[in-house]
């Protein structure tokens, strides 16, 4: 691994900022949810359009393009004395009512630093591959990671026809849909990355709110997806004395006040998220026989997240016995607090500082592409400010003046890394 202290001086790169915003705001105007923002999600048609738009970027830079039997995207730039590469990039896919830069501007970044590094010194020892992953919200279907976990042969064979979407489309249909064989799945598993660094928006408010130019990430968050569902009695609302109620809604209530509030209490890092809702029969004049939840709960600590969910699961059992409801606890997704690799980070660290710039080391509260590849590949992130924290809205926005030191940081760790 490179020696960061080697890491000095003026650094010989001209980043595009007007070539990067032009990418941002076109790639941003594809996949408009009704409601406001973005929604491309994996195998839809937007889907389909950003990577085309994205494929073709990738070309106009001289690199080869190649799309793996899961539909993530690679654009290369040919080592001169190894075909081992070294990865940059992030997701392609979006939330519902997203923003233009959650993943986007890790795919805008990785395009500009790999084009200035190819305009200043021409092609590197080690192959360096833009990397745009198919997906990794899982919005559409709970199949987070999938780009990722394709590439490093984490897809259980099952998920093809497991993984459903709201109108109870499975993964492989709308695989094929657009082209791509499930059945090839295991040929998209690669044993050829030695380094994989991404870009990311922070999503949160410290850098903007403490004039930090960048962030270099040590930690990501672990977090848990619970579905609750709580089952009572469905009764008139007029003629049930409340004494006599199994209110399903009145106890999941109980229960989302109290989880928030023991979060609240842990204190930072610990989060607990209600994101979705569903009341049934959902009448006006019946008391709800059933109520379905989620919770995102998230701890960048082992040992603080398993208090947490410790914490959760008995408040849940608590309510729902002493209400005489049922309950029914689902565990969507599940993944431990991961570190960064140090040298990878310490590179990061070490470029921000060549730089000038004002840099934290911190934690990740948001999930990313970078928490799986570092199980498995030296890994890093460099984050940038995301105006008033906010990330997961339209509202998302980071100022391409903010965007552009982020990308020299990339392109010198990347350099060190690669020529
Ligand atoms: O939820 C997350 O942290 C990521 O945006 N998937
Ligand atoms: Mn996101
Ligand atoms: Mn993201």
């Amino acid at each position: 691994m490179p020696d960061p202290a080697d890491l000095t001086g003026q650094f010989p790169i001209d980043v595009d900022a007007a070539t990067i915003q032009r990418h941002i705001d076109e790639l941003g105007a594809i996949g408009e949810h009704p409601e406001g923002g973005l929604y491309r999600a994996l195998y839809t048609p937007s889907w389909e359009t950003g990577m085309a738009l994205v494929e073709s970027w990738l070309a106009e830079i001289g690199l080869e393009t190649r799309r793996d039997a899961v539909g993530n995207l690679f654009g290369r730039l040919a080592g001169t004395e190894s075909d081992r590469v070294v990865l940059t990039g992030s997701h392609i896919d979006t939330v519902k009512q997203g923003g233009k830069y959650d993943g986007a501007l890790g795919i805008h970044a990785a395009i500009a630093a790999v084009g200035a590094l190819k305009t200043a010194f021409g092609h590197p020892r080690t192959t360096l591959e833009v990397y745009v992953i198919c997906e990794e919200e899982g919005s559409r279907f709970h199949s987070d990671f999938w780009g990722s976990r394709a590439l490093l042969g984490r897809i259980a064979p099952d998920e093809v026809e497991s993984l459903t979407d709201a109108d109870g489309v499975t993964i492989g249909q709308a695989m094929r849909e657009r082209g791509f064989d499930p059945a090839g799945i295991p040929s998209a598993q690669r044993a050829d990355v030695e380094a994989f660094v991404e870009l990311h928006i922070e999503q949160g408010r410290i850098l903007n709110d403490e004039g930090y130019d960048v962030g270099v990430v040590d930690t990501i968050t672990g977090q848990r997806h619970y579905r609750v569902r709580v089952s009572g009695q469905q009764d008139h609302a007029g003629t049930t004395p409340m004494d006599l109620r199994r209110d399903a809604v009145a106890g999941a209530a109980e229960m989302i006040e109290r989880i928030t509030s023991a979060a609240a209490g842990i204190g930072r890092p610990a989060v607990a998220t209600i994101g979705t809702l569903a009341v049934s029969p959902g009448a006006v004049n019946i008391v709800p026989g059933a109520c379905t939840f989620s919770i995102d709960t998230r701890h960048s600590d082992v040992a603080g997240r398993r208090a947490l969910l410790r914490t959760i699961e008995s408040i849940l059992r608590e309510v729902a016995d002493r209400r005489g409801l049922g309950l029914d606890l689902e565990q969507l997704t599940d993944h431990e607090p991961v570190p960064m690799t140090p040298a990878i980070r310490d590179l990061v660290e070490a470029s921000a500082r060549a730089e000038g710039l004002r840099y934290l080391v911190m934690p990740s509260g948001a999930g990313h592409d970078s928490q799986l590849m570092a199980q498995h590949l030296p890994t890093g992130m460099i984050f940038v400010p995301s105006r008033d924290g906010r990330s997961h809205t339209p509202a998302e926005h980071t100022e391409i003046e903010r965007v552009v030191p982020g990308v020299r940081v990339l392109a010198r760790t990347l350099h060190r890394l690669a020529y």
